[in-house]
């Protein structure tokens, strides 16, 4: 049987002929910062003071004994390489590699001595590509596209320029004797009440393996199968009956079935089979199909999951760490169990990142989060000449490969943002013909999906428009990434279009406080502070903040806690603007995306979980917005309609009450309408004309309320709306035998707007329970606060902030 070595001990990393000791996986900036050498990049303004680490040649080195034992063939086995590098073994080359997404095996049977893995500056690998290649196009200026590695390590409109380098994922040696699994390919589909795994595998031999009768054995569900290899191939064929299917969250189970595949060796067939080496995955049965059928709309863009046609609740993610090894299986279930409990249900893995670690999608497979992976490209042209070229390829087959057994994976993606950037920004002019990525996208992706991964659909780009008959944004074909809104328009805008499935829309806030105190320490805060403006990677990040506050709210000068409060709340309203608009167009519009879930450092962006993990506002509302029921009032025409939306499997009855009230709390008129919502609808009823608010009344606002949901319709601009100043008062309840959580009681006596507790200001720890509340006069709030010892009520009065009267 293959025997697994791991080599994560014993590594050093030369830093001027001295050596420091090296995590593996890891990353030269990590064991930098390990040793003192240099300060973590993330506080205040040191991105710039380790800008040297991303422009040297490093070195890791550890000696390699000669394993005992008498297998015939020793692998040396690199998971990762962070990038271009030349590994020698006793002073011999055993390999030269340029490519983060790839893993890489040599042969080292019989050989020992000093491992040495050199690696060559990104920048000095990337020029080099670019020497041969010719100049291509970039939405940003460092030279990401010559090189196969995480491109936003070279800095972002959200990302610090943190040049990496080293192994970044696990090493090991295999030895082997015989033959080994060097590829397996399960294709898992399901057909009326039968589940099929067909197991594709493909195996390396030794020499004296070479004609040795070998077989493969699958078992899945008690159900065992075993086939023989002929050559170097074997399809192994398993139908379950009547398999529980998986399902994406919100429409049943998660149910996983463990598949185990050993390579025997059966000689003459007179002995028992020896096993050589064995496969282990969990996969789920499970349909998915893209409906990109034309309609009277232009052309959808709708998940259609086990025959279900799907609204999906998406969030984009990026590398959640600029240094990646960092990012530990923990973690990456963390994130994603925090994006499940926002009720999202689809996860966009963005192209400017990674095909990420096996953990993510073992994360996603079980909390039934759908995956949409792009293929690493985004925002720039891309060439398709060698060394490129052959790059791209193995790195796609091997990624699609791996990540095929996973249920949760619903998409392969071509890129992000290229076909939009070769129409839109004015690239064509300076390609003049040269190759840009086109060749990847419409050409060798999809020929490479379709060949290994036939169960899952692709789609050549976001967005993508499914042919160059229209323009490759337009909202009325495919996906569409909103970007007008944030970038020039109010969100209130977003209310003007139906695309078929936004894939990217957002709007920017600063981080937590505390995570700013951190990552900023003795800094006065204020927007334009230096640390503030360093953690501010957008073009015109402020002037869009301030410019998005300006058409609601006066812009408070010289008051930074209640511009950052101002800012996280147009945050949250700008994206639930665009949600509930969107889901209330079910299903012409057929999903999501928001721009985006995570942060790699402390920084102003569109992320709803900053960089030290702590939820902005809109992670919350998220959560409202993204539930199965939603309640919202839409304007349509000159009209408003109450759109009920129900995803949930069951119809949903209800009463919705409308009420007129006045700002200082008197209701002027209220009615009632029955509503029937079947199974994942959404009906829209007509606000009867009496109930709308007067056009711009400064004192007057419609609430509707179904199930304890709340929708508020306010007929003026905050800036104009006149009301009470908010009282409320403020209690503490112990929560008993529950460590340092207390509930906050809030009670209003006016109307109280968008009352948000800053847990993190009572302790850098600590955490409420929710976001934004607005309550009407004597309301009452629980807010459940989280590791914030000896509390005292007015401490907690400190930390809350709502909308000011006029
Ligand atoms: C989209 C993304 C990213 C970018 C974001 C915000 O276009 O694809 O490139 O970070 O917008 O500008």
């Amino acid at each position: 049987m293959k025997d697994v070595i791991p080599l994560t001990e014993g590594w050093s990393l030369d830093h001027d002929g001295s050596p420091l000791p090296a995590r593996v996986p890891g990353c030269v900036h990590t064991d930098l910062i390990d040793a003192g050498v240099i300060p973590d990049p993330f506080i205040g303004e040191n991105e710039r003071e380790v800008a040297w680490v991303g422009r040297r040649d490093w070195t890791y080195s550890r000696p390699l004994g000669l394993p005992t034992g008498t297998h015939e063939r020793t692998d040396l086995v690199f998971e990762g390489l962070d990038t271009a590098a030349q590994i020698t073994l006793d002073g011999t080359v055993l390999g030269r590699t340029r490519n983060m997404h790839r893993s890489h095996r040599f042969d080292v049977t019989g050989s020992s001595g000093e491992l040495r893995v050199l690696f060559t500056s990104a920048y000095s690998e990337a020029e080099a590509v670019r020497a041969l290649t010719g100049d291509r196009p970039n939405a940003y200026p460092e030279p990401f596209q010559y090189i196969r590695k995480m491109a936003c390590n070279f800095g972002w409109d959200w990302g610090p320029t943190v040049v990496t380098a080293g192994i970044w994922k696990p090493v090991r040696l295999e030895r082997w004797s015989t033959a080994r699994l060097d590829r397996v390919r399960p294709l898992v589909t399901v057909t009326d009440d039968t589940g099929h795994v067909e197991l594709h595998l493909e195996v390396e031999r030794t020499e004296s393996g070479a004609s040795r009768s070998l077989a493969a054995r699958a078992t899945v569900a008690g159900v065992e199968v075993t086939a023989p290899v002929e050559g170097d191939r074997a399809v192994v064929v398993i139908d379950v009956p009547q398999p529980e299917v998986w399902w994406p969250r919100g429409y049943g189970e998660q149910r996983l079935y463990d598949v185990e595949l050993t390579l025997l060796d059966v000689a003459d067939g007179t002995a028992e089979p020896l096993p050589l080496d064995i496969w282990r995955h969990r996969v789920g049965f499970r349909t998915v199909e893209l409906d990109r059928t034309p309609d009277e709309h232009g052309t959808g863009f709708t998940f259609v999951v086990n025959g279900v046609r799907v609204f999906a609740r998406g969030v984009n993610w990026i590398p959640d760490d600029v240094l990646p090894s960092r990012v530990t299986p923990e973690r990456y279930r963390e994130r994603l169990a925090q994006a499940a409990a926002a009720n999202v249900d689809l996860v966009r893995v963005w192209g400017g990142g990674l095909y990420e670690s096996d953990a993510f999608y073992d994360a996603c497979d079980e909390l039934g989060l759908m995956v949409w992976q792009d293929f690493p490209f985004a925002c720039a042209a891309y060439p398709e000449e060698q060394p490129l070229r052959g790059e791209v390829e193995a790195e796609a087959r091997e990624n699609v490969v791996r990540l095929m057994p996973h249920p949760s994976l619903m998409v392969w993606n071509g890129n992000n943002e290229n076909l939009w950037g070769f129409r839109d920004w004015d690239w064509e002019p300076g390609l003049a013909g040269d190759s840009w990525g086109e060749g990847y996208y419409l050409g060798l992706l999809p020929r490479i999906v379709a060949e290994l991964d036939p169960t899952r659909p692709y789609t050549a780009g976001s967005p993508w428009s499914g042919s160059w008959d229209h323009h490759p944004n337009d909202p009325a074909h495919g996906t569409h990434h909103s970007w007008e809104v944030w970038n020039r328009l109010d969100y209130t805008a977003y209310r003007a279009s139906v695309p078929r499935f936004v894939a990217e829309f957002g709007w920017q806030a600063p981080p937590a406080i505390a995570t700013l105190r951190r990552a900023l320490p003795g800094e006065e805060l204020a927007p334009d502070s230096p640390g503030m403006l360093h953690h501010q990677k957008a073009d015109d990040g402020n002037g869009k903040l301030d410019r998005g506050l300006e058409r609601h709210f006066t812009v408070p000068v010289g008051d930074f806690d209640r511009w950052h409060y101002l800012t996280q709340v147009v945050q949250a309203r700008a994206v639930a603007t665009g949600i509930e608009h969107w889901r209330a167009n079910w299903p012409v519009c057929a999903g999501t995306i928001v721009w985006q879930l995570n942060d790699c450092w402390p920084v102003s962006s569109w992320a709803a979980i900053d960089g030290d993990g702590r939820f902005k506002p809109l992670y919350h509302e998220l959560r409202r917005v993204y539930a199965d029921r939603l309640l919202t009032l839409q304007p349509e025409g000159d009209r408003l309609v109450v759109a009920v939306i129900n995803q949930s499997a069951a119809a949903w009855r209800t009463e919705v009450v409308l009420r007129r009230l006045t700002t200082d709390g008197q209701t002027l008129l209220e009615a009632r309408l029955d509503v029937d919502a079947a199974a994942r609808t959404v009906v829209r009823l007509p606000v009867p004309l009496h109930l709308v608010p007067t056009d711009r009344s400064p004192e007057e606002y419609l609430v509707a309320e179904a199930d304890g949901l709340r929708s508020f319709h306010f007929a003026a601009a905050d800036r104009d709306l006149h009301h009470p100043r908010p009282r409320y008062d403020v209690q503490l309840r112990p929560v008993s035998g529950a460590g340092d959580k207390v509930d906050l009681v809030v009670t209003a006596h006016t109307l109280v707007r968008d009352l948000l507790v800053q847990a993190d200001r009572l302790s850098p720890d600590a955490s409420a329970d929710r976001g934004l509340v607005t309550l009407l006069p004597g309301e009452q709030v629980r807010i459940r606060i989280d590791g914030a010892p000896r509390l005292t009520a007015d401490r907690a009065r400190e930390a809350i902030f709502c909308m000011e009267g006029s």
